[in-house]
């Protein structure tokens, strides 16, 4: 039997964290082989309500659940981390700009990466789901000198899974059907969730859908889906977020299957003409725990223009955070 290795998650004790750690906790995350310690981040307010997840989670008398650790301390809770979730994040507020929005969570990301810095394993695996994801994952990378900057990641891939459902449903195919579309950029309205290179079938998707509904209607309906579930149930995404979560990590750790690609944010290289260093969503394949952005493909100016201009808006979100000293 293998080593149980340590998962950090930061917000435990929210919505997120409430499906997310169960997942874990039941190995959907690496493997029905592979034993969890649990290492649990809230604030010192919330730790009463994270002691009840606790609970439940023991109450799941789940097998491979090794231990649980909770803490109001980073340096407690990422101690030797293989893998750190940080959920928990700082949300914006009616009358919030981006640059208030931005500070509030520099507060947060830079004593996190910090942290990281200082006590996580060498090799710590770190996933940034707490919007705006992105940037926070850049002021956390960057805080984070001793680590690789590639060890830090931002989560699109609850977009990438929007994109397949809502193309599934037009083409009227399974889910199972589509593959290798992608989400550049950044997550939030700006994204670009790419057809170019999908196929529903191994054929072409843009040869089962009119160009029109792809530009027009589809594009907008997957980067607004966040606010459309808002809207239907009064609280944003929180299941499938958490899914999307376990298949960011669960890809990585375990690797893509062969001849198709995922969307993550990760550090841009200066492919695609990215500006380096801007956390970007990109198409990638994962293999032994490395993840490399699949080249060569074809870029249209149509995917030209949205690619620069989600990377503009993750630019000037690096400039405001600069200017802030966070980075
Ligand atoms: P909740 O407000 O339910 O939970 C957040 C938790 O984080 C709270 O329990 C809070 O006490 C905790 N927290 C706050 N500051 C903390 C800190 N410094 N250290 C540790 N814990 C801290 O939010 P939830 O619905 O779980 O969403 C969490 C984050 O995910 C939000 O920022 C949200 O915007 C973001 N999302 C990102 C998505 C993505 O695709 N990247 C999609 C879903 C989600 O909207």
């Amino acid at each position: 039997t293998k080593q149980p290795v340590r998962v950090a998650v930061t917000g435990a004790a929210g919505q997120i964290g409430y499906s997310l750690l169960f997942r874990i906790a039941s190995g959907d995350m690496l493997g029905k082989d592979q034993p969890v310690i649990l290492q649990l981040l809230e604030i010192t307010p919330a730790l009463k309500a994270l002691n009840g997840v606790v609970m439940e989670l023991r109450d799941c008398a789940f097998p491979l659940l090794a231990d649980i650790v909770t803490s109001d301390d980073p340096m407690v809770a990422f101690k030797d981390a293989d893998y750190a979730l940080l959920v928990g994040a700082m949300p914006r507020k009616a009358g919030m700009e981006r640059g208030d929005l931005l500070g509030a969570n520099g507060g947060i990301f830079k004593p996190q990466g910090e942290a990281l810095n200082a006590v996580a394993s060498r090799d710590v695996k770190v996933l940034v789901v707490g919007n705006p994801a992105n940037t926070n994952a850049l002021i956390a990378q960057q805080n984070a000198p001793d680590l690789d900057p590639k060890q830090f990641t931002a989560m699109v891939r609850l977009d990438h899974n929007r994109a397949i459902s809502q193309l599934a449903e037009k083409t009227g195919k399974p889910v199972s059907s589509i593959k290798n579309l992608t989400i550049w950029g950044n997550h939030s309205s700006t994204q670009y969730p790419d057809l170019s290179q999908a196929t529903v079938d191994g054929q072409p998707a843009l040869d089962q859908v009119d160009r029109d509904w792809y530009e027009q209607q589809y594009i907008s309906t997957v980067a607004k889906r966040g606010a459309a579930i808002i809207e239907a149930r009064g609280l944003s995404s929180a299941a499938s977020a958490a899914s999307a979560a376990i298949d960011h990590m669960r890809d990585w750790a375990l690797g893509t299957p062969e001849g198709e690609w995922v969307s993550m944010g990760i550090p841009s290289d200066g492919s695609y003409g990215i500006p380096e260093g801007l956390i970007y969503g990109f198409p990638v394949t994962c293999k032994d725990g490395q993840y490399e952005i699949v080249q060569g493909l074809p870029v249209s100016n149509f995917s030209r223009g949205k690619m620069d201009a989600t990377a503009q808006e993750l630019t000037e979100e690096r400039d405001e955070v600069r200017k802030l000293g966070l980075v």
